[in-house]
């Protein structure tokens, strides 16, 4: 549970620490922002505290499972730190008591399309919460705690809430040694070493965090998987931490190395259709729910690159899929196949890839498969129009697949509050069944009646105190579980939520955090990659690198994504180009194949574009340009302005951080906006605007400032 850290075997360091801290004035309580959005802060309010204090002498619970108990001890743990009551909990209350009562009720489950919803209630003096299955309860209970913590009325907390997606669940790119690909905030947080014997009382808490926002699944390996996770030495560890989520609701999955029947199992090869091998899995499978009874499933990146997949036998997705399918299906498990696939292919898009791909699949997978999307049709750009697979595999239940960890969005230095990211994709209207097709319709499964549905967020914690590196970052954690429960919230009631709930209830401070908040992506995109650039070239996936023309692929190359050259900017994707335009519906295609209709925001995506020509904004393509990449970086000034003024109600030592993370971010928006700048002037030959300041740098300098951050 939460420790204060106290360095108990050095008694006198910490008495003269904590005296040292009294002198010089420092807050030796300083949040180190490790509880979360679960602070629990003692309500400054007397009047407050004494209204919810009356109301909860008790907090009843009929079951004893571990679930019902890590309900009820939240809610008491909660209670006691907001308002300094200690309230019991009981089996059966005392007569005209008001409190608490937590019920398993099977009735509510006839309006939800899923099982974990919960009601709250207030019936004869007593706060009641039901639900029909455990995991509701505590689904309810934890949506009780953020309304206090919210310093709400009581009367206001009534209503049900039912999650629209089945499987909610985090995807950890966590290694066995420990390291994280793409995670900016230390190390795993999984101690495969000390695993099964010891366990980090750490798992706990990231249980907790994960059930408070209604995430019930969580991958705890690497999608490039090593196939030690399947081997006899870690599935017991892999089943002490499903041991610890078990009693939060979670279910554990692994990921897994498509060709393990040849590694680990010493076949002469791993054909899904090979009796041996489909036998191995099978095997493998019943291992597995011997030691972890109720494991979620596997989730599997095959042929993707470089990892091995079906397609190395001359078999399809399909095939891969239905094999595994085939042994998970008696033990109720499922496979994520996940979709993110192209070649090396130096006259095709691709953008183009997953679709040509998958969609020739639909309808062919087994009933226990999802076919897990990412939002977009490259990868994680920070802004990428839909996947156009959204919408087009009416017959094979897709799941959407977010980055929660910032691999293009400015690791743990730049300041992005993803949910409009998340909200954007989500929104937008496929239009595969007539207008108000969202993608929200196609993953929540209501559009084609998926029977299974799913939403994955690839992880930003780790072992970091604070679990996410930048503070702010915790937000996109936290979004990321609301929207799985709700995709129909708002990016913004969840930025004034979360700021509430981590960082102060001043109403004041709290607007004004949430507009930074709202304003961050916009702001990382303008200075980053505006009107629709993208960067997913190899290197570091941090510094900007646009003059990058080699590499062992041409995708992996940045001039493959840009396109510049002396007539303009951008990747033809029209009928005149890659044609990728086609993938999607008449009603959308239409309006991005025309410059002059397609969004701003969009245009490059699609679009090779003159570097004069006038665009919707008035500007030239050039001024337009130079126009986003100078506001984005102005806009960062904007951003520390902003914080400044929340400075004395926020905790001394996030702000500091916060404050030092965004001299950063400023420093490198700049170094992103002049090195797109003056790259792509020696393409257009135009001058940048008379209002703008010329760069500090010239271009040869700033591609050696790039050289350090590349890891090749
Ligand atoms: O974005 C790319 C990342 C890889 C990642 C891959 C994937 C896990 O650069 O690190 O591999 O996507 O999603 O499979």
């Amino acid at each position: 549970m939460i420790s204060p850290n106290m360095p108990s075997r050095y008694p006198l360091k910490a008495f003269f620490a904590i005296i040292f801290l009294l002198l010089t004035g420092h807050d030796a309580c300083a949040d180190d922002g490790y509880r979360l959005w679960l602070r629990y802060e003692r309500i400054s309010d007397p009047k407050m505290r004494e209204a919810y204090s009356k109301s909860f002498t008790f907090i009843a619970t009929t079951g004893s499972s571990d679930i019902l108990h890590n309900a009820a001890k939240e809610l008491q743990n909660g209670i006691a730190a907001m308002t300094g009551t200690q309230v019991p909990i009981v089996n059966t209350p005392a007569k005209n008591a008001r409190g608490i009562m937590l019920t398993v009720s099977p009735a509510l489950n006839a309006v939800s399309r899923t099982t974990d919803g919960y009601s709250i209630g207030l019936e004869s003096g007593n706060v009641t919460i039901k639900a029909s299955q455990e995991a509701g309860i505590l689904y309810g209970s934890f949506a009780l705690l953020r309304h206090l913590q919210q310093h709400l009325p009581l009367e206001k907390a009534v209503g049900e809430s039912s999650p629209k997606i089945q499987l909610r669940m985090l995807n950890h790119w966590d290694n066995p040694e420990g390291t994280i690909e793409r995670g900016y905030a230390g190390s795993s947080l999984w101690k495969w070493y000390d695993l099964p014997e010891t366990l980090d009382p750490r798992y706990e808490d990231y249980a907790r965090a994960n059930a408070s926002v209604g995430i019930n699944g969580t991958v705890v390996n690497n999608v490039n998987a090593s196939a030690r996770f399947l081997t006899i030495e870690y599935l017991p560890k892999v089943a002490a931490l499903a041991g610890v989520f078990r009693k939060y609701g979670i279910k554990t999955y692994l990921s897994i190395h498509f060709a393990a029947p040849k590694t680990l199992g010493g076949l002469k090869t791993s054909d899904p259709l090979d009796p041996e091998v489909r036998q191995w899995w099978a095997d493998k499978v019943k291992e597995i729910y011997q030691i972890i009874p109720d494991f979620g499933g596997f989730l599997v990146k095959a042929n993707s690159e470089g990892e091995p997949g079906p397609q190395d036998y001359g078999r399809t997705h399909a095939d891969g899929a239905n094999m595994l399918a085939e042994a998970l299906a008696p033990f109720n498990g499922v496979v994520i196949w996940r979709a993110f696939v192209y070649k090396a292919d130096p006259t095709a898009d691709r953008f183009k890839a997953a679709h040509e791909e998958f969609v020739p699949l639909d309808g062919k997978f087994a009933k226990n498969v999802i076919v897990q999307v990412k939002n977009g049709p490259i990868d994680f750009q920070p802004r990428e129009p839909f996947s156009p697979l959204f919408g087009n595999m009416p017959r094979t239940p897709l799941g959407m697949e977010f980055q929660l960890t910032q691999e293009y969005l400015g690791f743990a230095t730049h300041w992005v509050y993803e949910a409009p990211l998340f909200k954007e994709c989500l929104d937008s209207d496929t239009y595969v069944n007539g207008k108000g097709s969202t993608v929200a319709r196609v993953i929540d499964g209501s559009l084609h009646g998926y029977p299974l549905t799913c939403i994955a967020g690839v992880a930003n914690t780790g072992s970091d105190r604070n679990w996410t590196g930048h503070p702010m970052a915790q937000a996109n954690w936290y979004a990321f579980g609301r929207l799985a429960w709700d995709h129909t919230l708002t990016a913004e009631a969840i930025a004034h939520e979360w700021a509430q709930l981590s960082l102060t209830t001043e109403p004041k401070a709290v607007a004004t955090i949430s507009d930074i908040m709202l304003r961050s992506r916009a702001i990382y995109v303008d200075y980053n990659t505006p009107l629709g650039l993208s960067r997913p070239w190899t290197g570091s996936h941090y510094a900007p690198e646009p003059w990058q023309n080699r590499s062992s692929r041409p995708d992996w190359t940045a001039i493959y994504y840009h396109r510049a050259d002396t007539v303009g900017l951008g990747f033809d994707r029209t009928a005149n180009g890659s044609n990728a335009l086609q993938q999607y519906r008449p009603e959308v295609s239409r309006l991005w194949a025309n410059p002059e209709t397609c969004p701003l925001s969009y245009l490059l995506w699609f679009h090779h574009i003159p570097w004069s020509q006038k665009l919707s904004s008035g500007r030239s393509l050039w001024d337009e340009l130079c126009h986003k990449l100078y506001s984005g970086a102005d806009s960062v000034v904007w951003m520390q302005q902003q914080w400044k003024l929340v400075q004395t109600s926020v905790d001394p030592v996030i702000h500091a951080d916060v404050n030092g993370r965004l001299t950063k971010q400023f420093g490198e928006a700049l170094w992103w906006r002049d090195a797109w700048v003056l790259y792509l002037q020696t393409f257009s030959q135009k001058p940048i605007p008379d209002s703008y300041p010329k760069p500090g740098k010239t271009l040869e300098e700033i591609k050696r400032s790039v050289n350090s951050y590349l890891i090749r």
